[in-house]
């Protein structure tokens, strides 16, 4: 654990789970307070040692993006707009350190507005550039990222979503173990049964309903397809998975 490059674990807690996705800039204060108390009980123990979380949206960072017509591929070059965005995702973001701040977490925020950029336009690589995360977790604390807007070459400020945070985040710092907790418990077939083990995209694209070569609509297919081409294993689960996840244990679907 004095290791300052030790391989961190990179844990999403997706908007559906945190907020009440109803009702707009709404908490779901029991879903996260599960959340944070099983993270502060993993770090407590030393199940792990060093943490990245990324949270997504929910009823916070959505409706606003989709009122002012923004979304990862379409930009807007008005401030008030990414204002907007940035504004309710800073809020959720700040309700998030506040409930692991109660639990001792050391919980700092890393805002990618602030930090990234698409250099190459709307369809271009996530530039993340990781030295204040990856100092961050060398002196202690646990670096809370989040959606948000994100600087975009010809397309004004467009949105970041968790995901593709996590995947520049497992990439970037050579993430040990990577976990997607969301409201679902896993990822489902076609029967609505969680598929254990998932390690070729061939093997269930059928049950996703996707194609192997387009799928551009996102969704479960592409995040598999995203997680299965890291090096470090990758788990879909839902609230009742975190727990084991931190503890080393397999939960919902490992994607490996
Ligand atoms: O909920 C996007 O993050 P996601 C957040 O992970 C915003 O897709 C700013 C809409």
């Amino acid at each position: 654990t004095d290791d300052a490059s030790a391989p961190p674990v990179v844990l999403k807690l997706g908007g559906s789970l945190i907020t009440d996705k109803n009702r707009p800039e709404t908490l779901d204060d029991a879903a996260l307070a599960a959340a944070c108390d099983a993270v502060a009980s993993a770090l407590a123990d030393g199940a792990v040692d060093r943490l990245v979380v990324v949270h997504g949206g929910g009823s916070f960072g959505h409706h606003h993006a989709s009122e002012h017509g923004v979304s990862t591929t379409a930009g807007t070059a008005d401030a008030g707009a990414v204002m907007d965005i940035h504004s309710a995702m800073t809020e959720l973001n700040r309700a998030v350190l506040n409930r692991l701040h109660e639990r001792d977490v050391p919980a700092v925020p890393v805002h990618p507005l602030s930090l990234s950029a698409r250099l190459e336009g709307p369809d271009g690589d996530l530039d993340l550039p990781l030295s204040s995360t990856a100092t961050l977790l060398g002196e202690g604390f646990v670096p809370v990222l989040h959606g948000d807007g994100v600087a975009t070459a010809g397309a004004g400020v467009t949105v970041v979503s968790g995901d593709e945070l996590v995947v520049e985040l497992a990439v970037g710092l050579g993430a040990r173990r990577v976990g997607v907790c969301s409201t679902v418990p896993g990822v489902l077939d076609s029967d609505g049964e969680v598929i254990p083990s998932i390690d070729s995209f061939e093997a269930v694209a059928d049950a996703l309903g996707a194609s192997d070569a387009t799928d551009v609509s996102g969704g479960m297919a592409a995040k598999v397809r995203e997680l299965l081409a890291l090096d470090a294993p990758a788990h879909v689960f839902g609230a009742a998975g975190l727990e084991p996840f931190l503890r080393g244990e397999d939960a919902g679907t490992r994607i490996d």
